[in-house]
């Protein structure tokens, strides 16, 4: 029974030291018109991130408008705002140690010109208003985010097979 108490203690504070993290993901219009949604998300699974909700949306002008809100202010805003509401778009969270800064870092620089070879935008974009995908950039954005795109009991919380394979 002490046993078992204390490989509980264990485990979570292995839990808690792998700072899991949710972050929004979401493949904008270009990337479900160009239908390179399977190549993106292998990027993530074989990274080891795990999906835990998804969703392709047709996100209306208000929904575009409270996401990009930070934006509304810029040249770009309405452009912004034409181009996220031209198609279905397809949102996901995704889990992970450290996943928010991880995410950003296998999306690539805003800019696809400037974006270095192997990110998604780096691979697989040109326009900065073209960019394919967007990523969370804080534990805040992603957590107003999230509780934007989706209820709580659209995201499935779930034990994935290969974590002592991924994690030490
Ligand atoms: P996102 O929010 O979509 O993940 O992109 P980001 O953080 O890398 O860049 P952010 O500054 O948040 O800009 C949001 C999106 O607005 C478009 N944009 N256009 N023409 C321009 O100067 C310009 N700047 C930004 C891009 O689609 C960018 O992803
Ligand atoms: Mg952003």
């Amino acid at each position: 029974m002490l046993n078992l108490i204390i490989n509980l203690i264990h485990k979570l504070i292995h839990e808690v030291k792998k700072m899991m993290e949710k972050s929004f993901v979401m493949m904008k219009p270009d990337a479900v018109q160009r239908r390179i949604m399977g190549k993106i998300l292998t990027r993530f699974e074989e990274k080891g991130l795990q999906v835990v909700a998804a969703k392709l949306l047709k996100i209306d002008e208000d929904l575009a408008k409270e996401h990009y809100g930070e934006h509304s202010e810029k040249p770009f805003f309405n452009d912004l705002v034409s181009y996220i509401t031209s198609s279905p778009s397809f949102a996901m969270v995704i889990k992970g140690d450290d996943a928010i800064s991880l995410i950003r870092k296998i999306v690539g620089a805003t800019n696809p010109k400037e974006a270095d070879l192997g990110t998604i935008r780096g691979d697989f974009a040109m326009d900065m208003g073209r960019n394919i995908i967007h990523a969370s950039d804080s534990p805040a954005s992603a957590e107003r985010e999230i509780s934007l795109f989706f209820n709580e009991d659209e995201i499935c919380e779930y034990k994935i097979a290969d974590d002592p394979w991924i994690y030490e």
